[in-house]
């Protein structure tokens, strides 16, 4: 999977030459193009911003240096999105990071300042994402966060111990909760069940687990999610031992 990277700071996506995705741009599963605006800034001390029309503080991002550069990279590949992370997108999931993975080629268009000029998103943007309800001082988080949600789900990239069937999210749920050695940590032990070597005992109990932390954690995932008959009595019996 390919990512052009449109940002001011291209130097900031060296976070991701860590762990799981470092491994997948060092394995040629994601290729990561950086691209700065900058460098196609008609003017001659490369700037890409101006003040707002209509006053105010702040500075606006240019439409020209940023559409030179989108239409650069759909240049390589005509049927690549562009993406705008902004606050005023649609809010990125995991059931919206299943989705983008279906393309072979994103270009992720990151802004700064107070915001990018109007014309560039209604002429060269496919569509507008958001990781979550606050402001970030840039984009460039925001796309990271989209590149490693999307990496991890690519063929190959995790191995099966720590497969992403496995995660939160995955089945709409919040994850269990997990334990390791030693069998008693400050007086708190790991739960009997987790020790009895009975295989179903033990996802049962995980899947009871997730359907009650849910439940008292996150409701609104639990509305978006029809629960089975036995899912239902499990989370009963986890409020009753509450
Ligand atoms: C982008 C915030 C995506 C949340 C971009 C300032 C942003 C953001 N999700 N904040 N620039």
């Amino acid at each position: 999977m390919n990512f052009d990277v449109i940002t001011l700071f291209p130097e900031m996506f060296a976070a991701l030459n860590y762990g799981v995705v470092g491994r997948a741009i060092n394995n040629n599963i994601i290729n990561l193009r950086l691209v700065n605006p900058r460098d196609y800034s008609a003017d001659k001390n490369r700037r890409v911003d101006e003040r707002p029309y209509g006053g105010g503080p702040g500075m606006v991002m240019m439409a020209e240096p940023l559409m030179v550069a989108i239409k650069a990279a759909k240049k390589d590949n005509p049927a690549a999105k562009a993406i705008l992370l902004t606050p005023q997108g649609k809010l990125l999931t995991q059931k919206s990071v299943k989705s983008l993975v279906k393309n072979k080629h994103l270009i992720l268009v990151v802004g700064r300042y107070e915001g990018i000029d109007e014309r560039l998103l209604s002429e060269n943007i496919d569509e507008e994402l958001s990781i979550g309800d606050y402001v970030l001082s840039g984009g460039e988080l925001a796309a990271m966060v989209l590149i490693d949600a999307a990496t991890r789900l690519l063929p190959n990239v995790l191995g099966d111990e720590d497969s992403a069937i496995q995660d939160s999210f995955e089945d709409g749920l919040l994850d269990c909760p997990h334990y390791t050695r030693p069998e008693n940590f400050n007086g708190q032990k790991v739960p009997d069940v987790l020790l009895s070597g009975n295989h179903k005992k033990i996802s049962k109990w995980r899947l009871q687990q997730k359907l009650g932390r849910t439940f008292l954690r996150r409701p609104d995932l639990l509305e978006k999610r029809k629960l089975t008959v036995s899912e239902q009595s499990l989370l009963t019996e986890f409020l009753s031992e509450q």
